[in-house]
């Protein structure tokens, strides 16, 4: 009979770590313990260590299913591409040329940029780990070649090669507030392009109401994406009119280079006055669709993760408060803002 790696997870002997972590999945990923799914994937590495294996892919041979979980009878993104290893020596971008872009002097920040040290070690990026030292665990992944499928209601759909579609796009640098829904935030110099530009290339139909996008499914080189708990890839969306907003922006560096694996490589959304968990790293996919798009935090945790996540100081995370949030490197509190900051660009698109 095959182990049911969920029924593995459920008879590890599970204690709760002090570590703070605090997107939490859905009730059944957890045993009754509360254990965080960080203590899970810990302990399943030392279960599978005392039984001899190597580490956490054995568990696809522990199970005899080498399939993934986009997959699974229940997986919202069954088009997700399970992309194979990389073969042959890292390629490097074609595209390095354009950094530093040009400044665009209208967004300007009242707060200290957060220092880019700070910045690159302590991030989130399931993909790779659930701890926020993801730069301990990127070293196998491959940013080129990459290519991003713009598909649905468009009247051009078209695969663009990154470096192809960087160098047609007006890149510009831009400081941003950050803020995450944990309640950390940070303040960023992006360089990217906006979400609107590319969607102007392949022109949405009128009847495209929304995008959504996906990350990258290639466990091969991310280490998280093999434990089968989450339903990679990682999936968001936006309404369109979100999308074409001027804040809205696809970013392809930060600090005035080309991003780090870390923070989203080589192509992430960066929509400043909602919650972090929206701006979707390493995109594959975007697609033009008629439908409200279901959303990776929302499917997981539905009563702690909306589909807007606009930032909020007036409503409390189930467990926390979001009325202050505490700067990175500092450890400042300050008062979080409405759309963190930004309602003149967007509360208009909230009014019903
Ligand atoms: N694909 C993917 N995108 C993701 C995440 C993730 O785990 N996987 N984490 C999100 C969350 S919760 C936050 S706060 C930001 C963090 O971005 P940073 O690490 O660049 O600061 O990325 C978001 N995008
Ligand atoms: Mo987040």
């Amino acid at each position: 009979m095959p182990l049911d790696t969920r029924n593995l997870e459920l008879s590890l002997q599970i204690t709760k770590s002090p570590m703070s972590f605090i997107h939490i999945p859905k009730s059944w990923h957890i045993p009754a313990s509360q254990a965080t799914p960080e203590d899970i994937y810990l302990d399943r590495r030392r279960l599978l260590k005392t039984m001899g294996f190597g580490g956490i892919s054995a568990l696809g041979v522990l199970t005899g299913c080498n399939r993934l979980n986009a997959w699974r009878p229940d997986n919202p993104n069954q088009d997700a591409i399970l992309q194979p290893p990389s073969t042959g020596p890292p390629q490097a971008s074609r595209t390095q040329d354009l950094y530093p872009a040009r400044h665009n002097p209208a967004f300007t920040l009242d707060r200290p940029l957060t220092p880019e040290y700070t910045a690159n070690k302590y991030n989130i990026f399931y993909e790779f780990a659930v701890s926020k030292d993801v730069n301990n665990y990127v070293h196998k992944f491959r940013t080129r070649p990459w290519e991003v499928e713009v598909k649905g209601l468009v009247e051009k759909p078209q695969t663009f090669d990154l470096d192809d579609l960087v160098r047609m796009m007006p890149l510009e640098e831009r400081l941003y507030r950050f803020c995450c829904v944990e309640a950390w935030a940070m303040a960023i110099p992006w360089t990217g392009f906006p979400f609107k530009a590319l969607l102007d290339k392949v022109q949405p139909m009128s009847d495209a109401k929304y995008v959504r996008m996906l990350t990258f499914l290639r466990p091969s080189e991310a280490p998280g994406q093999q434990a089968k708990w989450f339903p990679w890839p990682y999936y968001e969306g936006l309404t369109i009119e979100e999308a074409m907003n001027e804040l809205t922006l696809l970013a392809t560096g930060i600090y005035g280079h080309e991003l780090p694996v870390q923070h989203g490589a080589p192509i992430r959304l960066v929509t400043p006055w909602k919650y972090g968990y929206k701006s979707i790293k390493s995109i594959v996919l975007i697609e033009l669709v008629n439908e409200k798009p279901r959303t990776f935090w929302n499917d997981e945790a539905p009563s702690e993760y909306d589909f807007y996540a606009n930032v909020n100081p007036y409503i409390p995370h189930l467990r926390w408060s979001q009325a202050t949030e505490r700067m990175l490197d500092t450890n400042e509190k300050r008062e979080t803002m409405l759309y963190n900051g930004y309602a003149p660009y967007v509360a208009h698109l909230y009014k019903t």
